[in-house]
């Protein structure tokens, strides 16, 4: 049986344009978009995963981002109240296929929470404040879990993980540049330069850790901790804002059962 069950979904026609602040967003390339996604996917598959890919929605630009649309709880999902509008769209569609896995919930206006301000830890749930996530998501959102919430303050960039990511045993890699730490100090730290902020963002499943191609310090940081590391050319997610966690929502066998 997998290890854990990856959503994920292509990048449809309209990614070119997809919601961005990179200045080089206006040379996204969809193939080539198309060509690192289906390495994504093969990577998940080697980590042990089982992958489902959701429908292409060719008219939501932001689609193939699925982290931000829902969060795995412990029992439950929970569909996030995403701010921007153009984005909303795409959480009915994640729905429609977590509700065969469990129970979905949302929580009401004026919350607004993105998947990739959620940074899932094992009795802590830290939680980014930020452009898109505000405190009444957060408030909402510990009534929703047995596990302590966690405020952390994003001062740069678009989301909690964009500046750091959990590698498992109390291991983060982080760019403190980019977020209020101090709530974030009783974890070993593999801490990224300003210059390396975007291999800040990675995902851990196993001891396998799915990077951004291109970081050969922080590659060698990561696998000094005893990981193996998978790297990833991401170019065209990266003019998109978008990075190698919000490309699938993971949920752990416990959750997929
Ligand atoms: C957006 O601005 O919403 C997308 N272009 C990028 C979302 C990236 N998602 C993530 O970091 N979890």
């Amino acid at each position: 049986m997998s290890a854990f069950t990856a959503l994920v979904r292509k990048p449809g026609k309209s990614f070119p344009q997809a919601l961005s602040e990179h200045s080089e967003k206006k040379s996204i390339d969809l193939a080539i978009a198309l060509s690192q996604h289906e390495e994504y996917v093969k990577a998940l598959q080697q980590a042990g995963g089982n992958v489902e890919h959701l429908p292409t929605q060719d008219q939501l630009a932001d689609s193939t981002f699925v982290e931000d649309t829902a969060i795995a709880l412990e029992d439950k999902f929970l569909l996030c109240p995403m701010k921007e509008l153009s984005r909303q769209a795409e959480v009915q569609s994640t729905a429609a296929v977590l509700k065969t896995y469990r129970d979905c919930i949302t929580m009401g206006s004026p919350a607004t929470l993105d998947g990739g301000d959620v940074m899932d830890t094992p009795n802590t749930i830290y939680v980014g404040l930020s452009k898109r996530t505000n405190l009444r998501a957060i408030q909402a959102l510990s009534k929703l879990t047995s596990k302590k919430v966690v405020p952390v303050a994003v001062t740069k960039g678009l989301h909690l993980k964009s500046a750091t990511t959990f590698l498992g045993k109390n291991l983060l890699i982080i760019d403190p540049t980019r977020v209020d730490a101090s709530n974030l100090k009783h974890f070993d730290w593999i801490e990224v330069s300003e210059s390396e902020s975007y291999s800040a963002n990675c995902l851990a499943l196993g001891n396998t850790v799915l990077m951004p191609a291109g970081f050969p310090n922080v590659r060698d940081k990561i696998q000094s901790h005893g990981r193996e590391t998978v790297e990833l050319e991401m170019s065209e997610f990266e003019k998109a804002d978008g990075s190698i966690t919000c490309l699938s929502l993971i949920i752990p066998r416990r959750a997929a059962l």
